[in-house]
């Protein structure tokens, strides 16, 4: 408190019941049949993610057996889960996204 210059009262002193949201990694899962080229896919498609960031991600779950795609609030990281699970099984490729709370 002692730093805050201008005086006067923060917004969670006023309004005490906010809270920042919880956060949720969505977290790809590899596997030994899924192709690459679909992971990408699927990084671009459903994170936003260019093609060298979905590659270099693609190529962290291929090599380390997990890996981070993105951190979200609860909804929006279950729906991109559910997203990315609902398109690997349309295309018959068992990829799966799981996710996992952040902070
Ligand atoms: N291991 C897969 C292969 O060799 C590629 C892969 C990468 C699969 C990432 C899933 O989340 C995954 N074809």
């Amino acid at each position: 408190e002692g730093d805050r210059h201008g005086g006067g009262l923060s917004v969670q002193e006023i309004e005490p019941e906010l809270k920042s949201p919880s956060l949720y990694k969505v977290v790809l899962m590899n596997d030994d049949y899924t192709p690459m080229e679909f992971v990408v896919e699927v990084l671009q498609k459903f994170f936003n993610k260019d093609r060298h960031t979905a590659t270099h991600i693609m190529l962290t779950v291929h090599t380390q057996g997990k890996g981070v795609c993105g951190i979200y609030t609860r909804d929006i990281a279950e729906t991109k889960a559910a997203q990315v699970n609902q398109y690997s099984r349309e295309n018959e490729h068992p990829l799966l996204a799981e996710i996992e709370e952040s902070s």
